[in-house]
Parts: structure tokens; C-alpha cells; sequence
């Protein structure tokens, strides 16, 4: 079968999507990708046959040379591309502004200009993540406006979102179930039909409405469930236990003794220092825009908001940490020279979107004598001091602070460290020091959700 496909929005989802479609026999892909000053460059890039995405991403940089190589795959700012078409899939940027408010500036465009272009017969499928509602009262009355055409009569439309996670964007795509929600029954089988081109795993048919709501509701449950570590952990410190010792006992309660691994119902989250990304810090928001306007009824949600008012208290903790180490050490926070280690909001990846490493590297940075941040693999970033030289980033410092779980701090030797830093203190917001060999070794050490007896009342 041969099919004219196009991707909008060359990111985290775009590439891969566009790259596996790309590779399927018989169907020529073209990715969308405005030629603005953040993101221009990836055009040409991905027409060089180079992946744009850094980090660890297995699979995806000889995908996309392979795919470009052969012919089947290349990049535009064209998006006039679209009448050719016989399917249009929107991976635009969703955000929420300040005021938690979904911003749809790249998805109305984006719906514009497909409307405009598009062709009978296409199926246009959204799978940026939208507020509940979004897909019929937003993006379906503009594409009807703009190409004359009637969604389920003269077009198929689709809503499938994207279950993507930087570090395992191809095995996500691959091997995660997918829900594919259709404003029609025949929207939906179509959409199915041409999922199981890539997807390996069960694909979940349903209506626009209730994909949408999944979406949201799976990062909801996610972030809810990061803030109830969180909370946890806040608690740990203050009677003075060590939360991944209290998580781990948690977790060993089977659900099915014959298979003690197996257990579904009780899986304590990971405390830390935040919960950042494109998707966690926002989707609550979106669950809850999607009820406030398009709901039936009044009810105020509530864990959701409390849950990401503790998630986004914990760089605030961070800070409180340093303070107290430091205190400890006879350093006042204005005298002190920081060094952040991470500015990833995720391990291994270059990806600062919503970083929790931001918020604390702003209020130190307004206290403190000096702040640089370390990371292995974000290049640069504009109003942070950033080194990816480890040595330099750590010497002289009066503190190091860890925010990112990257693979190279779980290597850092302690003798090492306590060579180059001015004060051998330790704040650790991923557990990746063990306290006691710390506390053995000479150094302050501070851990989200880490209390010592000499804190406790108890
Ligand atoms: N985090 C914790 N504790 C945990 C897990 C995560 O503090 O136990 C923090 C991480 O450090 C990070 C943030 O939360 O700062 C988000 O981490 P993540 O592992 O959720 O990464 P995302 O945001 O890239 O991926 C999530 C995933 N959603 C779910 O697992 C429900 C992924 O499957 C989605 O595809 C992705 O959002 C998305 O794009 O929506």
C-alpha cells in the first residue's frame, strides 16, 4: 500500500513518529517544521540524515539516517506539503500559560493551514496532548471552516496520544498500547488500521472524548502519585526515617504471593527533587480546563492541584536542604559557591522542558555567592551559568546539589569528590549517594526524604 504522509511538529513525538512511519514499504513521509530561530535548524539536519534529538536515544539516529538515506522521509517548512496527503498527523507543542490555561497558538495554526490544504479522503489525527473536549470543539470546527469539508463524511478524524518518553522514544512508540479515538466509528477503525503499521503492542479503540481524557488522566495519576512520595518523604525527614527504605517495604507487599513481583495495586512512587518534562507539570492542568469548559457541572478537583503544588515545592525544599548542610558546615547561603549537577528534567536526556533544576538554580542564584550548573548533556541554555566539564563545574565549590539522575554522577567517587570540593557536602535529590558510606566518609549529607536521628524528635 502506498501513502502520502505528514507529521507537523519535527520534536520529541514528530521525529520518531515520522521516522517508523517512514520505514514501513510504500509509504513516503514529509515532516512539517516552521523555520523559526528555536527549532529552524532541524530541517535541514534531519535532511542531512542526522537526528536533532540528544542524549541516549536508542535506535532513532540510524533510523533516521535510514530512512532519509532511502528516500521515504525528509523535512520542510512547506506546509502546502499537506495536499498531497493521505494522512496528516499534528504533534504540535501544547503548553499551559502562567495562569495554567491551555496555549493552542501551534494547534490552531496547525489546523488552519491543514484545513486549508487538505484534501478528500485524508484522516487527520491530533496526537499532541489536549485538554479533554479539545479535538471536537477546537480543531474540528476549524478544519471544517477552513477546507469546506465535514469530519466522519469527507474526512476521517482522529485523536491517538502519543505515550513517548525521552530515553525510549522508538520502544514506547513500538511496544506501548496505544488508544485510538475516532469522531466515528469508521474514523477510529481507520485509525487503527493504520496504527498497526508501527505499533507491535494492543491498540485500544474509543471515541475522541475519552482518548483525551486518558491521556491527561494517565500523567495525572502519575504526578498525584510522585507527589504522594513527595509528601512521604517530607515526613521521612522530619521523624527521621529514610523514605526508599520505608518505599521498598511498601512495595514488598504482594498483591499475588504465587508471583510476589507482580504487584499492580501498590507501586510507591520515586520522591525527588520535582517532577518536571513537557507532560507531568501541565496535564493536570489540562484535565482539569477540559472539565471547567466543557463539563456539565461544577466540581472543584482538588488532589490534582494540592499534588502539583507539592511537586513544585520541591526545589523550595531543595533549597531548604542546602541552607541547613551548609548552616552545618559554618557557611552562610550568601557567602556560599554552588554547583547543581543535572539541568536535564530527565536521567540521560537533553531535555529541559519544565527542568525542577530552573526553580531551585533561581533562588539560589538570587541568595548565593556563586551558582554553576553541570550537565553531560544539555549544551547551553540561556541565564544559567552551565559547564558540561564535571571537574570544573565541582572544584572549590562549597556544595554539590544532585537534580538529575545522569548515569555519570552514579560513578562519582567519594574520596574524589572530597579532593575537589572547598566543603565536602552532599545534597542529594535522587538518591544516588548512600547517607551512611557519606556520613562515614566525612561529608554533610542531605537526601529528599532521608532523616537522621540527630534531626529526629523521636
Ligand atoms: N519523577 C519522580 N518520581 C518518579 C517518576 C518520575 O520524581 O517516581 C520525575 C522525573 O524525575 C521527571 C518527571 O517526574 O522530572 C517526569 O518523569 P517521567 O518519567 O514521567 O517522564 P516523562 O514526563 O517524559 O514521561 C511521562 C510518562 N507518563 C507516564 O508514565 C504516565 C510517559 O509515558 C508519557 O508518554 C510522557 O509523560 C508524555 O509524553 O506524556
Amino acid at each position: 500500500m502506498n501513502l502520502e504522509i505528514v507529521v507537523l511538529g519535527m520534536g520529541y513525538t514528530g521525529i520518531p513518529v515520522a521516522a517508523m512511519f517512514a520505514s514501513v514499504e510504500g509509504f513516503n513521509v514529509i515532516g512539517v517544521q516552521r523555520r523559526s530561530k528555536r527549532s529552524g535548524w532541524k530541517i535541514d539536519f534531519l535532511n542531512a540524515g542526522r537526528c536533532p534529538i540528544g542524549g541516549e536515544e536508542p535506535g532513532l539516529a540510524d533510523l533516521v539516517e535510514k530512512v532519509v538515506r532511502k528516500g521515504s522521509f525528509r523535512a520542510t517548512d512547506d506546509i502546502s506539503v499537506c495536499k498531497e496527503a493521505n494522512v496528516i498527523l499534528i504533534d504540535v507543542q501544547t503548553p499551559v500559560d502562567e495562569n495554567h490555561v491551555p496555549h493552542y497558538a501551534s494547534l490552531r495554526d496547525a489546523s488552519q493551514a491543514v484545513g486549508r490544504y487538505m484534501k478528500e479522503g485524508v484522516m487527520v489525527i491530533i496526537e499532541s496532548t489536549v485538554a479533554p473536549g479539545t479535538t471536537k470543539y477546537i480543531v474540528k470546527p476549524i478544519l471544517e471552516e477552513f477546507s469546506g469539508k465535514k469530519a466522519g463524511k469527507d474526512f476521517n478524524l482522529v485523536y491517538s496520544y502519543e505515550r513517548v518518553m525521552v530515553g525510549r522514544l522508538l520502544l514506547n512508540l513500538i511496544h506501548m498500547p496505544r488508544i485510538v479515538g475516532g469522531f466515528t466509528p469508521e474514523c477510529t477503525q481507520r485509525g487503527v488500521d493504520f496504527y498497526r503499521n508501527i505499533v507491535k503492542a494492543e491498540l485500544f479503540p474509543t471515541d475522541c472524548l475519552t482518548a483525551e481524557t486518558s491521556k491527561v488522566t494517565e500523567n495525572t495519576y502519575r504526578d498525584v502519585n510522585i507527589a504522594f512520595a513527595n509528601e512521604v518523604a517530607l515526613i521521612c525527614e522530619s521523624l527521621g526515617v529514610n523514605v526508599h527504605e520505608v518505599r521498598r517495604f511498601v512495595n514488598s507487599l504482594p498483591n499475588d504471593t504465587s508471583d510476589p513481583a507482580r504487584n499492580p495495586y501498590r507501586m510507591m512512587h520515586i520522591p525527588g527533587a520535582g517532577a518536571g518534562g513537557h507532560c507531568l507539570p501541565k496535564d493536570p492542568w489540562l484535565l482539569k480546563y477540559g472539565h471547567d469548559t466543557y463539563g456539565s457541572f461544577e466540581f472543584a478537583p482538588k488532589i490534582l492541584i494540592e499534588s502539583r503544588k507539592i511537586n513544585d515545592f520541591m526545589p523550595q525544599h531543595m533549597k531548604n536542604l542546602v541552607q541547613k548542610a551548609l548552616h552545618e558546615r559554618g557557611v552562610k547561603l550568601r557567602d556560599a559557591r554552588v554547583c547543581i549537577l543535572g539541568l536535564a528534567f530527565l536521567a540521560d536526556s537533553d531535555d529541559t522542558r519544565n527542568t525542577p533544576a530552573l526553580p531551585l538554580y533561581n533562588l539560589l542564584e538570587d541568595t548565593c555567592a556563586e551558582v554553576v550548573v553541570h550537565d553531560p548533556f544539555v549544551k547551553e541554555f540561556e541565564g544559567v551559568v552551565l559547564t558540561n566539564d564535571l571537574e570544573d563545574a565541582l572544584r572549590n565549590k562549597d556544595c554539590m546539589v544532585i537534580v538529575t539522575r545522569h548515569e555519570d554522577y552514579t560513578n562519582l567517587r567519594l574520596d574524589r569528590l572530597k579532593s575537589i570540593l572547598a566543603k565536602p557536602v552532599i545534597i542529594d535529590g535522587r538518591n544516588v549517594f548512600n547517607p551512611n558510606d557519606c556520613e562515614k566518609a566525612g561529608f554533610t549529607y542531605r537526601g529528599v526524604g532521608i532523616g537522621t536521628q540527630k534531626q529526629a524528635r523521636v
